[in-house]
């Protein structure tokens, strides 16, 4: 279990909740096979709490949307592509028409156990947490994820936390909780499945207090709609985007140093030349040299101001959220 230590600002949306009400959001694309079954164990992991099951199509060819309503979900087809576009669809769906305190995601194709959910709500409601996140790694059933899944999710995992500096372990985790209080943290910009990693990297500059839950993973009814190589390289771009925009003085610092480096490099051959004889012959390597140093300084430039831009905007955020989620009758 993983607790963010970031300074908050703010600790009213981690005030315990007596009786949470719960809405779960189910990003479904053609999963007729898988949806019912989701929906029904849905309903008996809930059992006993107030809750709305809201299912966001993603247009999709076969029964999806039918078999869904029959079972008595609220189904919302998404107006933005992707799985992150019905996320969000789903959330503001959620938030807009029904006022919950808790939002939940999960999967339409079986794969995660609706009964752990339960136990990504608990911390919320005891108000130790403002967003969970399921773990699968802690008793992974290796058939339930292929080998070259495993390895992306590690690679990626292995980057997302170094560099945007995240607490998570399984950060591609698709069965999380959050105080739906916060919901206006996720921005939601990134397209498919990127969106479960900027979806930490923006928990994380809000400060939300984040915890990890051991959950059970188990093998998808229907056809996987991932394509690990696309979808991978979409969240590795999207790992360098958050980089420039949540971190720009790393990101623009080493871009720095990297032409700072080869333009040194091919200055001292230049400069060596000139102090043994006086003269300078590799005209190219000078002008190739001054350039190199000159787009050193023009990166390290653009990082102090894509820092003092992040800084305004950050500022600007918290008092946003102050005003927002302070425990107050009106
Ligand atoms: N509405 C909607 N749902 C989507 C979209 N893309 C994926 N989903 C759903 O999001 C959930 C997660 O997608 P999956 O295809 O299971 O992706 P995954 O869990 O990373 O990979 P596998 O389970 O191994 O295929 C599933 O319920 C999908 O049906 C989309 O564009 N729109
Ligand atoms: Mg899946």
């Amino acid at each position: 279990m993983t607790t963010s230590t970031a300074m908050r600002f703010d600790s009213a949306s981690l005030r315990p909740l007596a009786a949470p009400r719960v809405a779960v959001v189910i990003p479904a694309l053609n999963e007729e096979g898988g949806i019912g079954n989701v929906i029904d164990e849905v309903k008996r992991a809930l059992d006993g709490t107030e809750f709305r099951i809201i299912v966001v199509d993603g247009r999709s060819s076969d029964r999806t949307a039918v078999v869904a309503r029959e079972r008595g979900a609220a189904v919302v087809t998404q107006r933005v592509a992707g799985y992150g576009g019905a996320l969000m669809t789903g959330f503001t769906v959620a938030v807009r028409r029904w006022n919950p305190d808790v939002l939940v995601m999960i999967d339409g194709d079986g794969t995660y156990d609706p009964a752990d959910i339960p136990k990504l709500i608990e911390p919320i409601a005891r108000g130790d947490a403002e967003l969970v996140v399921g773990n699968r790694l802690k008793f992974l059933d290796k058939s339930a994820m292929s080998g070259l899944n495993r390895f992306g999710n590690r690679l990626i995992t292995g980057l997302a936390r170094r560099l945007l500096g995240l607490e998570v372990e399984d950060t591609q985790c698709g069965l999380r909780a959050f105080s739906a209080d916060l919901v206006g943290t996720f921005i939601g910009s990134a397209d498919g499945m990127a969106f479960a990693t900027e979806m930490l990297a923006d928990a994380k500059e809000a400060s939300m207090v984040i915890t990890e839950v051991p959950i059970t993973y188990r093998k998808r009814v229907g056809d996987a709609k991932m394509r690990p190589i696309t979808d991978g390289a979409s969240i590795l771009r999207i790992v360098g985007r958050l980089l420039r925009d949540y971190k720009p003085m790393l990101f623009f610092g080493l871009l720095s140093l990297v032409c700072l480096a080869a333009g040194l490099g091919f200055g001292f051959r230049v400069l060596s030349e000139f102090l043994a004889t006086g003269h300078v012959k590799e005209i190219p390597s000078a002008i190739l040299s001054s350039a190199l140093v000159v787009l050193s300084i023009q990166f390290f430039s653009l990082g102090l101001v894509a820092d003092m831009i992040k800084g305004v905007g950050r500022r600007r955020k918290q008092v946003w959220e102050m005003g927002v989620r302070g425990d107050v009758d009106l």
